[in-house]
């Protein structure tokens, strides 16, 4: 089976505000939720010194957004971050939300988790590691009494699980890049990585996730994991869902990226807000079941 997404009309739908020095340059990889009747996005935001901070943005119906003056997030701890909070994945559990967010600093990229209560002050758990490592997402509850989270040592995507957020135990591969040939386009044959938080269905947690080909384009499909065991894959199509054909996605700061923080399901349709080419910010969708379809159609 075959599922393409399909790019809204509204799409791109956040740009860089050069009135901003903060956000002057590039805003991208948002992560979005919805509580309390509106529509909360985190997104990443990139100034001309490069220097990435989280910004925040609400909407009534996902569409028009609006945005705060200034980063609710931005670096922190010295020379661990100092070059950047990137990369927001927030997941609601338990009553209070959670972001996954790269710390980029002076040893590289480590994959950190902060909470809030009310989304816009944040304060840090711990980092997940200290070592290079990113695309890390909480799963929305926790699985046989812990929490369960996934990331990306490259090029696998991983799993691991904790009782605290602390400390983190039982890291495994779940999925790997697939060989040249094995996959249409090859189009996750370099390195994978999950998007947003992985929705629960009767059938599974349908995991959303890039993959990187040899010829530097990043697409994105969707798999199916176990319900009660998320590091066993149940299925795993062979097509993407979603590549750059639009000239933001071919163009920006880096060329022929369509990479996703946040894939959500509003009504019967699937939201997949994504970022074009480092530089904006846009939604594409498919109604849910047809996602819930293909993401079982694979082998
Ligand atoms: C990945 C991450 C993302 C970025 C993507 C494409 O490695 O750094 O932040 O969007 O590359 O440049």
């Amino acid at each position: 089976m075959q599922l393409k997404l399909v790019r809204h009309p509204r799409s791109p739908m956040l740009y860089p505000n050069p009135l901003h020095r903060w956000e002057a340059l590039n805003v991208f990889n948002a992560a979005v939720i919805q509580h309390n009747g509106l529509f909360h996005m985190h997104y990443r935001a990139q100034g001309v010194d490069f220097v990435s901070s989280i910004g925040y943005a609400v909407s009534a119906d996902g569409l028009s957004w609006n945005r705060m003056e200034h980063p609710v997030f931005a670096p922190h701890n010295g020379r661990e971050d100092y070059r950047g909070l990137e990369d927001p994945r927030v997941t609601a559990l338990d009553g209070r939300f959670y972001m996954c967010y790269t710390a980029y600093g002076e040893n590289g990229n480590y994959p950190m988790i902060a909470v809030s209560d009310n989304l816009i002050t944040w304060e840090d758990v711990a980092p997940l590691e200290t070592t290079e490592n990113k695309d890390h997402v909480l799963f929305p509850e926790k699985i046989g009494g812990r929490y369960a989270i996934l990331h990306r040592r490259r090029p696998h995507i991983w799993i691991a699980f904790s009782d605290d957020l602390v400390t983190w135990t039982d890291h495994t591969i779940i999925m790997s890049p697939r060989a040249v040939g094995a996959s249409v386009d090859d189009w996750d044959s370099k390195s994978i990585g999950a998007n947003g938080v992985p929705i629960k269905t009767e059938h599974g947690w349908i995991l959303f996730y890039h993959g990187y080909s040899t010829a530097h384009i990043y697409r994105s499909s969707a798999a199916l994991l176990d319900l009660n065991d998320p590091s066993k894959v149940l299925h795993r199509p062979t097509t993407h869902m979603i590549e750059p054909t639009e000239t933001w996605e071919i163009r920006g700061d880096v060329p022929n990226v369509i990479f996703s923080c946040a894939n959500i399901v509003v009504g019967n349709e699937l939201r997949f807000y994504y970022a074009g080419a480092d530089r904006m910010v846009g939604l594409a969708t498919a109604p849910f079941a047809d996602v819930v379809a293909f993401a079982r159609s694979g082998e």
